[in-house]
C-alpha cells in the first residue's frame, strides 16, 4: 500500500467549496445514504461564511476556511491548502464551485485523485461565465461535466457528462439552474465510481474499470 492508496474499506473525501455549496449538499446525502462507500472527512472553503461552510458543519463534518486573501503568492495559499488535506488524509479531492485556479505543483500532488464539476459541455466553455457564453453562441443544448483535474484549467480529462437543452428564453440564470440539477445526479455518481476503485487516470484519459473512456466521458442519461 503506497502513501496515497490506503486500500479498502471507505474513501475519505475532502470537498473544496467557495459557496452555497448545493453540490457539497448531495455528496453529504450519498455518502450518509451510504449509496458511496466513502466519509467526507473534511471541508475547506477559500471564502469565509459561505452558505456551504453551514452545511458542513450541519452535518457535523470538520469545516474550515483557508482565505485566499491571507497569502500574497498564490503558491502559498495552494501549500497551505495541501497542508490541511493532506492531515485529513484525503484519498479523493473534490473540486465542487471552487473558485480558485490550482497551480501546477499542487494539481501534480493530487494527480488522479482530484476532480471537479463544471457547468458545461466540455471541452467547450472553460473557464467562467458559461451559461452566458452558451447562449451567445446559439447553441441548443448545454450541460455539466465531471472530469480529473489536470494542469490545463478545465481540461483533465472527462468522466462523466450530462446535458440539458437550451431554450429560446433562457437567460444565464434559468439555464444554471436546469444545469445544476443535472450536476447533483452526475456529481454523486463519479464519486461513487471513483470510491469502487473504478476509475484510473493514465496518460491516454480516463479510465473505468481499465477500459479508456471518450473524450466526452461517459454520456449520463436519466434514470
Ligand atoms: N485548477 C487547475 N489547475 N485545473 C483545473 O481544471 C481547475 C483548477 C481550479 C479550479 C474549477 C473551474 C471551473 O469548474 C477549477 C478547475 C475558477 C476559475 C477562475 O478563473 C476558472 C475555472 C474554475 C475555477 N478563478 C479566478 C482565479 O483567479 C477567480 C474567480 C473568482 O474568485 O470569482 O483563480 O470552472
Ligand atoms: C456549480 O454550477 C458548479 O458547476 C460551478 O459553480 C456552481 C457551484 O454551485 N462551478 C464553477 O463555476 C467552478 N468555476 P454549488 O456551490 O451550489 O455546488
Amino acid at each position: 500500500m503506497s502513501s496515497t492508496d490506503r486500500g479498502a474499506g471507505p474513501k475519505r473525501l475532502v470537498v473544496l467549496i467557495s459557496g452555497s455549496g448545493t453540490n457539497l449538499q448531495t455528496l453529504i446525502d450519498a455518502t450518509r445514504q451510504g449509496s458511496i462507500n466513502g466519509r467526507i472527512v473534511a471541508v475547506i472553503s477559500n471564502k469565509p461564511g459561505v452558505r456551504g461552510l453551514e452545511r458542513a458543519q450541519s452535518a457535523d463534518i470538520p469545516a474550515l476556511t483557508v482565505d485566499h486573501r491571507d497569502f500574497q503568492r498564490r503558491e502559498d495559499f495552494d501549500a497551505a491548502l495541501a497542508e490541511q488535506i493532506e492531515s485529513h488524509r484525503a484519498d479523493l479531492v473534490i473540486l465542487a464551485g471552487f473558485m480558485r485556479i490550482l497551480t501546477p505543483g499542487f494539481v501534480n500532488r493530487f494527480a488522479g485523485r482530484m476532480m471537479n464539476i463544471h457547468p458545461s459541455l466540455l471541452p467547450r466553455y472553460p473557464g467562467l461565465d458559461t451559461h452566458r457564453r452558451a447562449i451567445d453562441a446559439g447553441d441548443r443544448e448545454a450541460g455539466a461535466t465531471v472530469h480529473f483535474v489536470t494542469e490545463e484549467l478545465d481540461g483533465g480529462p472527462a468522466i462523466v457528462q450530462a446535458r440539458v437543452p437550451i431554450h429560446p428564453d433562457d437567460t444565464p440564470a434559468t439555464l444554471a439552474a436546469r444545469v445544476l440539477e443535472k450536476e447533483h445526479l452526475i456529481y454523486p455518481y463519479a464519486v461513487k465510481l471513483f470510491c469502487e476503485g473504478r476509475l484510473g487516470l493514465t496518460g491516454q484519459g480516463a479510465t473505468l474499470d481499465g477500459t479508456l473512456l471518450p473524450r466526452t466521458g461517459l454520456a449520463y442519461l436519466d434514470p
